[in-house]
């Protein structure tokens, strides 16, 4: 029945609909800045404060699927991927722009694919207004209403969406506060680095023998992957889709005295980056920049499905290996990266006062005397 209330609620929907257009005007009228991405684990070009007014920033991303070698014995995966890195692309806008990402999926893919911003609010993230298949291309707008490293992934529907999760179709955003990051006081704190660290839970299935399978389509290792998926256990769990990403001769630059900024995204499952010989002077643990930023943490916790960030100055030179301190996954897993950093020793933080020599007789290894089993 067509009551009076129903025809007021209908009045109200349409003033509505009728306002929407509007809206979008405003927008015409603000300025528009177009960004080129760049692959993980550098970040395009960007101010950590800006005077600019709100702007829409103009994102463009490409899905790939394609195969990708994961680890040292050439394991291989039919990967999905955005703009054909593992993890996507780091976009970094400011809290109040308007964040535009044009999505284009190639004739040439095989799957439907769309983006759920984590960042961004209503419709699923956006999920429910950009799924495209192969040949179709989508413009999505938010707005950036909060500040702080968020993920974004794939997430076409049912079983559709762990899998092409971890098939690398995940990336991070990056929404800086206007006037920029602070420490716990407060104070500003500008890097002069930032690196993206994305990691990675891939399920490759084996034969019989034990051995990694090979598949000719994505398509084709579906019902395979899916079945290693439901049990939990990742055969590979890597930092920037591959093992040795960001090792050796891909080890991630520094100096002494440099100021870095290392954003780290899990989309699927939980992490606790660790940097060995280092800390994180400001680590904010969840990722929200609107709150203060924990002091001095030796390992920090990255929740399945979101991103954070960690703050560190580095104080000495050497090779400083970051890993997932599951020690297990850092390992024999993959989930290792290298920091290598150029610069002075300091010797009052650390100095090896005698090098490994033969025990001397008489010396009395590790005897309290006099003192043991007392608090002084
Ligand atoms: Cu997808």
């Amino acid at each position: 029945m067509f009551t009076r209330r129903n025809m007021l609620v209908c009045a109200a929907v349409s003033a509505l609909l009728m306002t929407a257009p509007a809206l979008a005007e405003d927008l015409s009228s603000l300025p528009r800045v177009k960004v080129d991405l760049v692959a993980p684990p550098f970040i395009h070009a960007h101010e950590q404060a800006t005077k600019a007014p709100p702007s829409v920033i103009q994102f463009k991303m490409t899905v790939e699927e394609k195969e990708l070698v994961i680890d040292n014995d050439g394991t291989k995966i039919h990967a999905m991927t955005f703009n054909g890195s593992v993890p996507g692309p780091m976009m970094v806008a400011h809290q109040g722009d308007y964040v535009e990402l044009t999505l284009v999926n190639p004739g040439t893919n095989t799957l439907a694919h769309n983006i759920d911003f984590h960042s961004s609010t209503g419709a699923l993230g956006g999920g429910a207004l950009t799924l495209i298949n192969p040949g179709e291309q989508v413009v999505l707008r938010w707005k950036a209403t909060r500040a702080g490293v968020f993920v974004y992934h794939c997430a076409p529907g049912g079983p559709m969406i762990p899998w092409h999760v971890v098939s690398g179709m995940n990336g991070a955003i990056m929404v800086l506060p206007r006037d920029g990051l602070k420490d716990d006081t407060g104070k500003p704190l500008r890097y002069d680095t930032a690196f993206y660290i994305g990691e990675q839970d891939f399920y490759v299935p084996r034969d019989e023998k034990g051995k990694f399978k090979t598949y000719a389509s994505a398509g084709d290792s579906y019902p395979d992957t899916l079945e290693v998926m439901r049990k939990l256990i990742p055969t590979h769990e890597v930092f920037n889709g591959r093992v040795d990403a960001l090792t050796g001769k891909n080890a991630l630059q520094a100096k002494v005295g440099e100021k870095v900024l290392i954003i780290h995204s899990q989309a699927n499952r939980d992490t606790r980056p660790h940097l060995i010989g280092g800390h994180g002077d400001y680590v904010w643990e969840t990722g929200k920049f609107s709150n203060r930023p924990e002091k001095d943490l030796e390992t920090w916790f990255i929740r399945g499905g979101s991103a954070g960030a960690a703050f560190y100055t580095f104080r000495q030179p050497g090779i400083y290996a970051y890993v997932n301190h599951n020690l297990i996954e850092a390992v024999e897993l993959g989930a290792t990266a290298h920091f290598k950093v150029d610069g002075k020793w300091d010797d009052d933080l650390m100095k090896q006062v005698q090098p490994p020599s033969p025990i001397k007789p008489g010396d009395k290894l590790g005897a309290l005397q006099g003192t043991q089993g007392r608090i002084q």
